[in-house]
């Protein structure tokens, strides 16, 4: 899972990715593109590795990519985005940072401290950059189908998906909106269309704003999260014994990592599984939704291919009865066939035969 840190010059966004990996960037050099990958904080996973006293423990992971804004002008923050957009398409969800804070040591972009209106601006560029990749593809389409073809009527169906896209964007609206059939997404796929990505909004306020709720800024953003940008960058860079007093001195229940990621596996509808044993002990990203057999899939194609059942508890069933022993007494060990629909926290123990 790769998310892109996105928004205007001087919103924060580095700030924002040193917060999520523990990096450090220096304000003054001119952006790069960094990348970090980061390991989703689990609890269950300390819990489980207390009960199997693994060889080895792995988590989750998810990769942020800090998209560098460009100069500070309008044209130079243009530009730059635009420049950035075939990287900001290899990410499968958007995080944009707008700034929500007047700290006058942060110089201004454009003279104005308006977190609506910045988000609106970034919005336009990803409705401008699909609209180019529409407007260009249309062009060609209707070029090519002046003569006869052998694929016409498929590129009949893509036009006419194309031109719902064209009308949606002109409006400013997504064209996940009107790509709605699983039919026009798999003929639009190769789009990677930027509106279509799940959105998080981060408003990136003042030290005394974290606490309480984050109001919402757009329509189009699933979840909107506020946090301190540098702050939490200073603490993400903290030994963690020191890191608690820090939180609790600034009223953070929860480290801008930590809800930045959920938030991401939120708007993605992802979940994770777990499967724990003497080996390893081990969370994995699924999709909402998916079955045992495509849970362990991800595990191992052979696992798929030779799939008799999983053996599953939930994470909760085996802490109330302390481990698989307590909860297979209780009844809480179940035997899920193929297409059981894996739940967040299902431990599972694939039976296969290749
Ligand atoms: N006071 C304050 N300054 C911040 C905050 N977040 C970022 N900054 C500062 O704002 C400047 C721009 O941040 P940066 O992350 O480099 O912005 P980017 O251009 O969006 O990558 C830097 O000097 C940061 O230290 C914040 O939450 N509060
Ligand atoms: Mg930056």
């Amino acid at each position: 899972m790769k998310v892109a840190i996105v928004g205007l010059p001087l919103s924060g966004k580095s700030t924002v990715f040193d917060a999520v990996t523990g990096m450090a960037h220096d304000p003054a050099a001119m952006p790069d593109i960094r990348h970090g990958t980061v390991h989703v904080p689990d609890a269950r996973l300390e819990y489980l590795t207390r009960l199997c006293n693994p060889k080895k423990v792995t988590e989750a992971t998810i990769e942020f990519v800090d998209i560098p804004g460009g100069a500070a002008t309008e044209a130079g923050a243009r530009d730059g985005f635009r420049r950035a957009l075939p990287e900001i398409r290899l990410c499968e969800a958007l995080a944009v940072v707008v700034r929500d804070h007047d700290a006058p040591t942060v110089p201004m972009y454009r003279d104005r401290i308006d977190p609506a209106a910045d988000l609106r601006e970034i919005w336009d560029e990803l409705i401008f950059g699909d609209l180019d990749s529409v407007t260009t593809r249309i062009e060609r389409l209707e070029r090519a189908l002046k003569k006869p073809s052998k694929t016409r009527d498929h590129e009949l169906r893509e036009l006419e998906a194309l031109r719902r896209c064209e009308t949606a964007l002109e409006g400013g609206e997504p064209v996940s909106g009107v790509l709605t059939a699983d039919e026009d997404r798999r003929l639009l796929a190769s789009f990677a269309f930027l509106t279509q990505r799940p959105m998080v909004v981060v408003r990136n306020v003042s030290e005394d704003h974290v606490a309480g709720p984050a109001a919402p800024l757009s329509e189009h953003a699933a979840q909107t999260i506020a946090l301190c940008a540098s702050a939490e960058a200073e603490i993400a860079r903290l030994d963690p014994d020191d890191r608690a007093a820090f939180l609790e001195d600034l009223r953070i229940e929860l480290p801008a990592r930590d809800r930045l990621i959920q938030a991401c596996y939120e708007v993605m509808g992802m979940v994770s599984f777990l499967t724990m044993g003497p080996d390893e002990v081990r969370a994995w990203t699924i999709r909402k939704g998916s079955t045992a057999v495509e849970a362990a899939g991800k595990i191992h194609s052979d696992l798929a291919r030779g799939f008799i059942r999983a053996e599953t508890v939930s994470y909760d069933d085996l802490v109330a009865h302390a481990d698989l022993r307590g909860a297979r007494a209780a009844g809480k060990v179940r035997q899920e066939g193929k297409t059981y629909v894996v739940a967040d926290g299902d431990i599972l123990n694939i039976k296969f035969n290749v």
